[in-house]
C-alpha cells in the first residue's frame, strides 16, 4: 500500500511535523511533541508516564491501554533518576536486580547522548522494563484481563495484550496489514544503522491507530516468562527489531524467549495498563 494513503486513513499528525516518504517509508521531522508527549485517542488512557497511551478493544469486548510507542531513553533516563538507585518493591524472580541502568553496549551508551533521547530504550532487562512501567503507573503487557500471559499464549491474539493490538485482534499478520512490507517499518533496512526514533516512521502504524514499531525497531519484552525462579527464567520477546527480516517481524511470529537478566542492544519495551 501506498504509505502516504495510511497517513491519510488514521493518522493524526500535529502541524509542525513534516512528512516525508521515500522508498524506505515515512519519516516524521521537527516537532513531535503531538505524538510523544500527552497525545491520546482516549481520555481513559491518558495521565501515567511515559508514551501516551492507546485504547485497544479486545474481542471479548474488554478494552486496555498500550503505549503508542517504546519506551524512550528520555522516558526511561526519568526513571534511573528518579530511583537514584533504589530498586526496592521488586517481584522475588527479580530480587538479583540491583541496578536499574541500562547495559552498556557500542553505539548504546548511558546516559544517552541528547540526539537519541527519543529513540528507544534498550539493553534494559525484564525486570528493569518491569519496574519502569511499574513507576509510570502501569505493568509490561501480558494477558488480557490482568497478569502474566502463560509463555504457551504468545502467539494466541485473544490473550495476549501486545499480540492483539499488534494484530488487529488477530486480523493482520504484521501491524500495517497482512502482506510483509520490508520498507514500511524499521527492521533489517536499517541493520547497518541501527533504532530510530520512536514513532518517526508513519508507515509502520498499527496494528490499532496511533500504534507505532510494533514491528521492528527495538523487539520487545512482553510480561510471559515460563517460570518464576529467578535471572535464568525465559520470557517473551515480541515484534522483532532492526535486526531482524521477515519472519521475526510479523506480529504473531516473532514470539521468542531470553534470559530475564538479558539485555540487548535491539531489545527494548513498551507498557499496558488498565482503562481508568
Ligand atoms: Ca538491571
Ligand atoms: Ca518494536
Amino acid at each position: 500500500m501506498d504509505s502516504r494513503l495510511l497517513l491519510k486513513r488514521s493518522f493524526s499528525v500535529p502541524a509542525a511535523v513534516l512528512v516525508a516518504c521515500t522508498l524506505s517509508g515515512c519519516l516524521l521531522s521537527g516537532k513531535l511533541d503531538g505524538l510523544t508527549s500527552g497525545a491520546t485517542n482516549d481520555a481513559a488512557c491518558a495521565g501515567d508516564r511515559g508514551p501516551p497511551g492507546i485504547r485497544v478493544s479486545a474481542k471479548d469486548g474488554s478494552a486496555y491501554c498500550i503505549d503508542s510507542t517504546e519506551v524512550t531513553n528520555a522516558h526511561y533516563k526519568e526513571f534511573v533518576i528518579a530511583k537514584a538507585g533504589a530498586t526496592s518493591g521488586q517481584p522475588p524472580e527479580c530480587s538479583w536486580n540491583t541496578d536499574f541502568t541500562p547495559t552498556i553496549d557500542t553505539g548504546y551508551p548511558w546516559p544517552p547522548p541528547d540526539h537519541r533521547l527519543n529513540a528507544p530504550v534498550v539493553e534494559a532487562d525484564w525486570c528493569d522494563a518491569a519496574a519502569y512501567c511499574r513507576w509510570a503507573g502501569k505493568r509490561l503487557c501480558g494477558r488480557i484481563g490482568g497478569g502474566a500471559l502463560a509463555s504457551s499464549e504468545t502467539k494466541t491474539s485473544q490473550r495476549s495484550e501486545w499480540l492483539t493490538a499488534c494484530s488487529k485482534g488477530g486480523e493482520r499478520a504484521f501491524p500495517y496489514g497482512d502482506e510483509y512490507d520490508r520498507n514500511a517499518c524499521t527492521g533489517d533496512i536499517a541493520r547497518d544503522t541501527g533504532s530510530t526514533n520512536v514513532g518517526s516512521r508513519v508507515s509502520c502504524e498499527g496494528g490499532v491507530g496511533g500504534i507505532f514499531d510494533m514491528s521492528g525497531n527495538a523487539e520487545e519484552w512482553i510480561d510471559a516468562c515460563a517460570s518464576t525462579d529467578g535471572a535464568n527464567d525465559d520470557c517473551a520477546v515480541q515484534g522483532g527489531s532492526w535486526e531482524d527480516g521477515e519472519a521475526t517481524l510479523s506480529c504473531i511470529g516473532s514470539a521468542r524467549v531470553f534470559k530475564r537478566s538479558y539485555g540487548w542492544r535491539s531489545r527494548g519495551f513498551r507498557c499496558c495498563a488498565d482503562i481508568k
